[in-house]
């Protein structure tokens, strides 16, 4: 009997002594963005435990950072959040030394992302992406027949986006998209920080509001797929998430995505380490997981989104990577822009201007 007392508590000594040991990451990534099967290959692999948590909105994030300990070993912000983080000091330098795969980053997007990251210090890209239209294309062809659904007349000319309303209408929670989008369509710079050109971009963005059932900017992705909305202003990966989404439901829904003809915004996530993170040698492991070229080409296969690294490209399957929605051409590129982080009362404006837009005061 003492000796299987013994053992026993031989036994729960080693057992909490494992359990004090197993290392740890905290990650908090945008939802509907990974493979969910490989964050359990990592752990089976490394013996690092994810906890994964998820966001919609870069304001959400960056919340979360500016509160103080975020608790988070890895993050993803968007270029111009990360760019201005970054001089907040929000985020560790990386050492791509620990990256054995960062190797395997495409030059070209490297490139794009040292507009916010100069020299390429605090950050790896992991997706980058469109915004655009989301359709479902039976209903749209209802309501406008066969006029072309690839120009932003769709959202900006209210007779147009009125015969939506019934069917229901998303748009993205995501001041910098609509705004640049409005400054675009305006024909002016959709980077621009005038104080009369954001007027100008408010003024129509609160015209859109009448038919607008909610600003969200991940529920559209079921909500296409099964039917519950019509059209979304959407970015592209979770636009062809709903698509198949649908498909696997059999229902006969079939949904769309354009890049409008007048050139829409292109963003890039990228994964950084904040300050404060704890587990630091265990975010480095679980990007550099991340950026092996067969594991960036599943989450890409999962999410629809482009992903950062170069020698992923020959494992994609062919209707994503020759997707010009998803993977544009030349011709395409030309029609996207960027834009850079507003200053401190820019930002002030679009904040108080979006809670009118979408509360239609
Ligand atoms: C993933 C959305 C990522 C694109 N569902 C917006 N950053």
């Amino acid at each position: 009997m003492r000796k299987l007392c013994y053992l026993l508590g031989a036994l729960a000594l080693s057992i909490s002594a494992a359990s004090a040991q197993q290392r740890v990451v905290h990650v908090y990534n945008w939802s509907d963005y990974v493979d969910a099967k490989l964050i359990d290959e990592f752990t089976r692999e490394t013996g690092i435990k994810v906890i994964y948590d998820t966001y919609d909105s870069n304001e959400t994030l960056e919340a979360k950072l500016l509160a103080g300990r975020s608790g988070y070993d890895l993050v993803a912000p968007s270029g111009t959040f990360l760019q201005r983080q970054i001089q907040s000091g929000l985020y560790r330098p990386l050492d791509r030394s620990k990256l054995s795969n960062a190797k395997h980053l495409w030059p070209e997007v490297d490139a794009r992302l040292a507009v916010y990251d100069p020299g390429n210090q605090h950050a790896v890209n992991y997706m980058w992406f469109t915004t655009g239209i989301a359709y479902d294309v039976a209903k749209a062809k209802t309501r406008i027949g066969d006029q072309p659904l690839n120009t932003w007349d769709i959202l900006f000319k209210p007779d147009l986006l009125r015969k939506f309303a019934d069917c229901g209408v998303y748009v993205l929670d995501s001041p910098e998209d609509l705004f640049a989008i409005a400054l675009r369509y305006l024909k002016l710079n959709p980077d621009s920080k005038v104080p009369g050109d954001i007027a100008k971009a408010s003024a129509l963005l609160q015209r859109i509001r009448p038919s607008v059932r909610r600003f969200h900017s991940s529920e559209y992705i079921n909500g296409l797929a099964n039917g519950d909305i019509c059209l979304a202003v959407a970015w592209s990966g979770d636009s062809f998430q709903a698509k198949n989404r649908a498909r696997e439901a059999g229902n006969g829904i079939e949904i769309g995505y354009v890049i409008p003809r007048e050139g829409t915004l292109m963003s890039m996530d990228n994964f950084a380490i904040p300050k404060d993170a704890v587990n630091v040698e265990e975010a480095y492991a679980f990007i550099d997981f991340l950026l092996r070229p067969e594991n960036a080409a599943r989450n890409t296969t999962a999410s629809n989104f482009a992903n950062g690294v170069l020698a992923a490209a020959s494992m994609i399957l062919p209707e994503i990577i020759q997707n010009k929605a998803i993977y544009p051409d030349d011709e395409v590129m030309s029609r996207l822009f960027t834009v850079s982080p507003p200053d401190r009362q820019t930002q002030r404006t679009i904040t108080r201007e979006w809670t009118r837009i979408k509360t239609g005061r």
